[in-house]
């Protein structure tokens, strides 16, 4: 990342002060007892996301949702899951997260949770910027799901390895060895090849970058937390393991 790119992604970071990012990192700040009961009971909604060891948030695709329901201006509450932990997601059969409850409707995977919030909050600011938008956002999420993230993969795969819960290593390294036919400490490599594919993709991010704020012009929307999950993922376990 250059320094622009770091510079920005501060801004977002600190823009994001009301909830925990990584304990001992942004802590969520004094907020009484008396006030977070109150808040708890206005929230309707529950964000399952994804936590692990120092309680570290982590997830890309956590992130996205996150960012989305703070841009749409709802209340949520966010329920910590820890990889594996089924029996507190036992009303939603899948494994992924993010998941969302609204009332008596879950909603997983992070762009069905942007298109729902989309439609059934129109008088929240817009995530999209319209039906042009969505189209553009909607590829960009697979361009970030298909080709951003495969490169950071291969640098960063053990680093999450070492901060998952202690409990959860056997479930992390069986899955990713079921995944990608590895094992995560055997598959990082932060080689010349493996940091220029990931400068590679970056650098389209940076090129768009280069004359205004954000992606999406000079205020943020729903392409730029999908961006932003991406980084926060490498930055925070960068902080963590160098
Ligand atoms: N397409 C899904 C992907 C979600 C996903 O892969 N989430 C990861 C966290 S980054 C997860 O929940 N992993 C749990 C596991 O592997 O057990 C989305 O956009 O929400």
């Amino acid at each position: 990342m250059g320094v622009n790119e770091t510079a920005k992604l501060a801004l977002l970071l600190r823009s994001i002060s009301s909830n925990t990012i990584c304990s001992g990192f942004i802590s969520q700040s004094a907020i009484s007892f008396k006030v977070a009961l109150l808040r708890r009971k206005q929230m309707t909604m529950q964000l399952y996301e994804l936590s692990s060891k120092n309680d570290c948030r982590f997830s890309p695709y956590c992130w996205r949702t996150r960012l989305a329901l703070k841009h749409k201006q709802l209340t949520y509450e966010i329920i910590h899951i820890r990889f594996s932990d089924k029996a507190a997601v036992a009303f939603y059969s899948q494994e992924r997260f993010p998941v969302l409850r609204d009332g008596d409707k879950v909603i997983s995977d992070s762009w069905n949770i942007a298109l729902y919030l989309e439609s059934n909050y129109p008088n929240k600011p817009n995530l999209f910027n319209g039906h042009a938008g969505r189209s553009l956002t909607n590829f960009l999420n697979g361009w970030v799901d298909q080709i951003l993230h495969p490169s950071l993969i291969p640098i960063i795969i053990a680093d999450i390895l070492n901060n998952v819960d202690p409990i959860y290593e056997n479930y992390f390294i069986e899955s990713r060895m079921a995944r990608f036919g590895k094992h995560p400490k055997e598959m990082q490599n932060r080689n010349t090849a493996n940091m220029q594919n990931f400068e590679n993709a970056a650098r389209a991010l940076r090129a768009s970058l280069k004359n205004k704020p954000f992606l999406t012009g000079d205020r943020p929307a729903y392409a730029d937390y999908i961006v932003f999950g991406a980084f926060v993922w490498y930055t925070l376990l960068a902080i963590l393991t160098y």
